[in-house]
């Protein structure tokens, strides 16, 4: 089936209204997949049908639950958070869609969850932030979205939560877990893409950082990103071996070493990227998982 026959096929299946948001969650996706670099025709079809089983009979989503072997605590709430899970199987029966990212996206895009997929971030937000809606979160995530597709799954997330609980509704864990996964930036460590292949072959195994930075101790486990990826992608977990203040007076050739620099390039080279600290710190660490 092509995109246009399954558009025709979800315009008779939605209501105006849900068929007309669809849309707009497609137009964002795609905004959205050509911002951070995703795969334009999988956002497409995934927003397409994202919502298809929205207006299933809730025993009708039970029953797939059951037959398809899905998260059998789903069974305990309502069809808001079981129309993505029923839907990742039935656009396989009924659309043909066999591709597990796609369904997987689906599956989780009311809910989120841990370290999720490009695709799955983007139809996550796409949903959250369609100009149509009318949340009162809709222009921060929106703004967001525009830089930082992680932050905007964490606020999402947020006050999604914060919805629910302030509505005594009952909280599926994967959005629990998609929150906590996503609210640890203080523990994500920027790297400039040419450091990348040095952390990972254990070249490079110092770091050095202005106080914003340096908030961590022997044992801290770092998510090293690259600062140019604009996914965010998580290239290698690095475990902290030592935190060590220093001044431009007690940088050593050592450390300059380490950069591949003379000491006066150390020292050069940190008075323009922090000029305004005379206290830095020196982080060595380890690549725990790559
Ligand atoms: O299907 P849409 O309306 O486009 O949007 P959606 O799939 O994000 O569903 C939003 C609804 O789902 C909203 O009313 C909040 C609800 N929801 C999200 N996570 C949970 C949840 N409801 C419960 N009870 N528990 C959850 O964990
Ligand atoms: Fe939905
Ligand atoms: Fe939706």
């Amino acid at each position: 089936m092509n995109f246009n026959e399954m558009q025709n096929k979800v315009k008779e299946i939605l209501s105006e209204k849900r068929y007309e948001h669809t849309m707009r969650v497609v137009d964002t996706a795609i905004m959205l997949a050509e911002r951070y670099g995703a795969n334009v025709e999988k956002a497409k079809i995934a927003a397409l049908l994202h919502d298809i089983c929205k207006p299933m009979d809730e025993v009708l989503m039970k029953r797939y639950v059951i037959k398809y072997n899905l998260d059998l605590k789903l069974l305990d709430y309502p069809t808001e958070v079981l129309h993505g899970p029923v839907a990742s199987v039935y656009i396989e029966k009924e659309f043909g869609v066999v591709d597990e990212e796609i369904k997987q996206a689906i599956a989780v895009h009311t809910f989120g969850k841990s370290n999720m997929t490009l695709l799955a971030k983007i139809i996550f937000i796409a949903d959250y932030i369609e100009p149509g809606r009318k949340h009162p979160h809709l222009q921060e995530v929106t703004e967001v979205a525009e830089y930082d597709l992680d932050e905007a799954v964490r606020l999402s997330a947020k006050y999604t939560l914060l919805y629910l609980i302030e509505n005594d509704e009952r909280i599926y864990p994967s959005l629990l877990k998609c929150y906590n996964y996503y609210n640890i930036k203080n523990y994500r460590v920027g790297f400039k893409e040419k450091n990348k292949e040095k952390i990972l072959s254990g070249e490079k195994i110092i770091t050095i950082r202005n106080k914003s930075e340096a908030h961590f101790k022997k044992g801290d486990l770092l998510e090293a990103v690259v600062y140019e990826d604009n996914t965010k992608d998580i290239f290698a977990t690095l475990e902290v071996d030592l935190v060590k203040p220093v001044t431009r007076d007690t940088l050593t050739e050592r450390y300059a070493k380490y950069y591949g620099v003379t000491l006066e390039e150390l020292i050069n080279k940190l008075s323009t990227r922090y000029p305004n600290d005379d206290e830095l710190y020196v982080i060595m660490f380890h690549v725990k998982d790559r």
